[in-house]
């Protein structure tokens, strides 16, 4: 997976590449020529008193530098910019994917992984990316070419080559072996940690109403220990990892002189050699180094690629039909043919054998106890999720043969749970229709009983709502919400219990004034209270995803012993109060 991201992703970048690889070698080829001419300067320049020769070969060491420092600099700049670049778009891959999931596809991962996979996965991809591009071309070169340079300086210290280096892997690799599980282990306590953390910031309210703080603060206690533990654990191989690679340095350093030294005051060797020796065995041993740590990243980021494929692999649920038809009239009729439907994974359906008719003009309400069904068979017109059988066909035509901007215009929903964005009371109400003028807001805020609450506030429209709209009362956000659906006057209205938080004389007037404003649309209403859909053209009274009696209010007082049992509930329930 690793190797196909990067194919995939990187392939934009290819120029770039190629330049991080140009630069590269040429700054590692000037760097390992670097140690030969400062041997050079020593052993024919200074030995023998020629100026004119240390001048000439010190000119081209400057240039040789200078040539080395510029093409570094180029090849990390390049580098940084196709790995960030490639960052960015596998981030809006992932992104652009779970925009086209349906809610059955959330579902399948659940909202937190999809954000880490999103976020702290691609960060791990494009960081392996980042190293690759800076090291992958030098730290090989660096090696090979430190070897045959050092050899050519010494052959008879070269078996110091040949000792510390494999002495340098054994003890990088050991390092790095006992490492990797305990990194694993750290990210998984990472999400295990930010998992409750998001759980109690999420349940703050219902951890204090049951006075559980001092278990809470336990589990958090726990998980923040284990974290710590592995933690240490890593500092601790770390701590060991430094001094281990220091010392086989200085080691190898104090090797190359102790036996170079020898040599030199045999008259083998000169001194600009062996100086030119010790710095080449210097470069390859960091080059070891460098390709270890290169090593030590690769399985942690294919664990991340791993991650990242699984979401751009999953084919979204919902198929967008790729012939679609174009309705005839727009008027927002709604029918529902024998449709029955299960949740993923669930035995049982939902919803069976639902069959009705909603004509434009008139007010279809559906009634049920708790787990009835009703949220599920709105879902299906917009299709956050498609029938398993049957049909839902909207102005004659199956939705899942429409194109959805057919659908999101001419159908909106105002959810059973209200949901806002971040950002101000106006961005929130210009979501389905961004064109619309300051007048159409506040003629939805009127109907939606909303207008009074948002003058009163100091910046009006400009007013901030917090992330979810949790700045506002319930009754407040239902009403911002209908109100967001009231603006991109629909043809449809589906209301999921959306009246619910408002008291009986708001629900009232609410409701007259949707009636005059909604006279031509077609209004589908969920309600749990009987008064709120009395004046509905037909009920629907759901039962265990059926339907098993529909009718008008009057009708079904007479004749559905299921719907006389609710309004009696109610009516008892109101003389109680
Ligand atoms: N269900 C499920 N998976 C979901 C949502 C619901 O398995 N993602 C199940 C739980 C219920 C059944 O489906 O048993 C019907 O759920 P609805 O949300 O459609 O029920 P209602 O909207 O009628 O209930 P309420 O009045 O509480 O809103
Ligand atoms: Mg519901």
């Amino acid at each position: 997976m690793l190797v196909t991201l990067i194919r995939r992703y990187s392939k934009p970048y290819l120029p770039y590449i190629w330049a991080v690889i140009f630069f590269q070698l040429a700054s590692t080829i000037a760097a390992l020529y670097l140690p030969s001419l400062n041997a050079q300067i020593i052993d024919e320049g200074v030995s023998r008193g020629d100026t004119d020769y240390i001048w000439r070969t010190g000119g081209v060491m400057l240039v040789v530098a200078l040539v080395q420092v510029v093409t570094a600099i180029a090849g990390v700049y390049f580098g940084s910019r196709a790995a960030m670049a490639f960052g960015r778009d596998l981030r809006r891959g992932v992104f652009r994917q779970v925009t086209s999931f349906s809610a059955k596809d959330v579902n399948v991962f659940g909202a937190p992984t999809l954000i880490t996979r999103g976020t702290n996965d691609v960060q791990q991809v494009q960081m392996l990316m980042l190293m690759g591009l800076n090291f992958m071309v030098a730290t090989p070169i660096m090696c090979i070419g430190g070897i045959f340079m050092a050899l050519r300086e010494d052959l008879n210290l070269s078996w110091l080559v040949w000792v510390s280096v494999p002495v340098l892997v054994v003890v990088v690799g050991y390092l790095v072996v006992r490492l990797m599980p305990l990194f694993r282990a750290m990210q998984k306590k990472i999400d295990r940690l930010n998992g409750i953390l998001r759980e109690q910031i999420i349940g703050i309210r219902v951890v204090r109403a049951f006075v559980r703080e001092p278990h809470e603060a336990e589990r958090f206690g726990a998980a923040n220990k284990d974290l710590t533990d592995v933690s240490l654990k890593i500092g601790a191989l770390f701590v060991l990892m430094f001094p281990a690679i220091g010392m086989i340095l200085h080691v190898s350093t104090a090797a190359v002189l102790w036996f170079g030294g020898q040599r030199v005051d045999a008259g083998e060797m000169q001194v600009g050699a062996l100086t030119a020796f010790l710095q080449y065995l210097l470069q390859i041993l960091m080059a070891v180094m460098m390709g270890t740590f290169m090593a030590m990243m690769i399985p942690r980021a294919s664990v991340c690629a791993d991650r990242i494929g699984e979401v751009l692999d999953v084919e979204p649920s919902i198929h967008e039909t790729l012939t679609p038809v174009a309705p005839v009239e727009k008027a927002g009729r709604v029918e529902f043919r024998n449709v029955s439907f299960a949740y993923p994974g669930a035995e049982a359906p939902v919803l069976s054998d639902i069959s009705f008719t909603a004509e434009p003009g008139q007010t279809v309400a559906i009634i049920g106890s708790t787990g009835a069904g009703k949220t599920s068979l709105l879902a299906l017109l917009p299709r956050l999720y498609d029938a398993a059988s049957g049909e839902v066909l909207l102005d004659g035509v199956p939705v899942t043969d429409l194109d959805r901007s057919e659908i999101t215009q001419r159908v909106a929903m105002v959810p059973q749970r209200p949901y806002l964005f971040s950002g101000t009371i106006e961005h929130n109400l210009r979501f389905g229709k961004p064109e619309a003028t300051d007048e159409q807001l506040w003629d939805a805020l009127t109907v939606a009983q909303a207008a009074d609450f948002v003058r009163e506030k100091k910046n009006g429209l400009g007013s901030r709502i917090s992330q979810g709209g949790t700045n506002v009362s319930g009754g407040q956000r239902q009403r911002l919400c209908i109100a967001r659906a009231l603006v991109t006057e629909p043809k449809v209205f589906l209301f999921d219990d959306s009246f619910s938080a408002l008291d009986v004389a708001t629900d009232a007037r609410l409701r007259r004034a949707l009636k005059a404003k909604t006279a031509d649309a077609t209004v589908i209403i969920v309600g749990q209270r009987v008064s709120t859909i009395a004046d509905a053209d037909q009920i629907l009274v759901l039962d265990n995803g059926r339907i098993v009696d529909r009718g008008t209010h009057d009708e079904l007082l007479q004749s559905s012993s299921t719907y006389q049992e609710i309004v009696e509930s109610q009516l008892t329930a109101e003389a109680v109060a």
